[in-house]
């Protein structure tokens, strides 16, 4: 019986962090593809059906169905014994972190990115508005990773897989390259994806791709 189902499409990031989180923990999944672009999570019957809150992913969990990236990470990082802190202090970090992520760092990154490569002609001033945030943003991640190897604790957590969802798509699509503009982050990276298992978002995540306008 397969355990995990994932409701995604391939160009979520959100996503990306639930199946990299199952990758790296030697967990197979069934992908359920999901038409986002054709509004399919904006209609009652979806919401209904799979999520009330409008949103993809969504992870089926035997027969549970669960939302919100973050606490679905900690519960996989609990049952796997994974990417989580080691004391009281690391998974404090860890949840600073993921609060900030969701808030900030995948909350801003996520439409930006949509509306840049993934509408045919986006509204220039809310681009302008979440750029600025965004830029923002990776100042402050760079200068906390300019000392640290990953962001809540010495080793590979949840916070960090959260973290990186938006930050490995190719840089076309997200508009930052940040080899060339914040060496911390992109060092970063570089170690999440020297993970053994890990792999890159539209590896895991194949399917029906959005045209990408970018
Ligand atoms: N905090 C949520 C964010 C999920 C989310 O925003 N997903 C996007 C697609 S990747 C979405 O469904 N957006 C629809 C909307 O905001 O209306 C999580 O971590 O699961």
């Amino acid at each position: 019986m397969i355990q995990y189902r994932l409701h995604y499409f391939p160009e979520s990031g959100n996503s990306y962090k639930l199946a990299l989180m199952l990758a790296l923990c030697g967990q197979g999944f069934e992908l359920v593809w999901t038409d986002f672009g054709g509004g399919i999570t904006r209609s009652a019957e979806w919401r209904a059906a799979v999520n009330e809150m409008g949103e993809i992913p969504v992870l089926e969990d035997g027969n549970e169905r669960l939302t919100q990236t973050a606490p679905i990470l900690l519960r996989l990082a609990e049952r796997f014994g994974r990417f989580q802190g080691a004391d009281d202090g690391e998974r404090f970090e860890v949840l600073r972190w993921l609060f900030w992520d969701n808030h900030k760092l995948s909350g801003y990154m996520a439409p930006y990115r949509y509306l840049r490569a993934f509408t045919p002609s986006p509204d220039p001033q809310v681009l302008a508005f979440l750029r600025k945030r965004l830029d923002d943003c990776f100042g402050i991640l760079e200068r906390h990773m300019r000392d640290r190897t990953f962001v809540a604790a010495k080793h590979a957590t949840i916070a960090d897989l959260s973290m990186i969802g938006y930050l490995v798509f190719p840089p076309r699509e997200s508009g930052y390259d940040f080899a060339k503009t914040h060496p911390a982050i992109s060092q970063w990276l570089a170690r999440v994806a020297a993970l053994p298992e890990w792999r890159a978002p539209y590896d895991l995540l194949s399917g029906k791709r959005l045209h990408c306008f970018a």
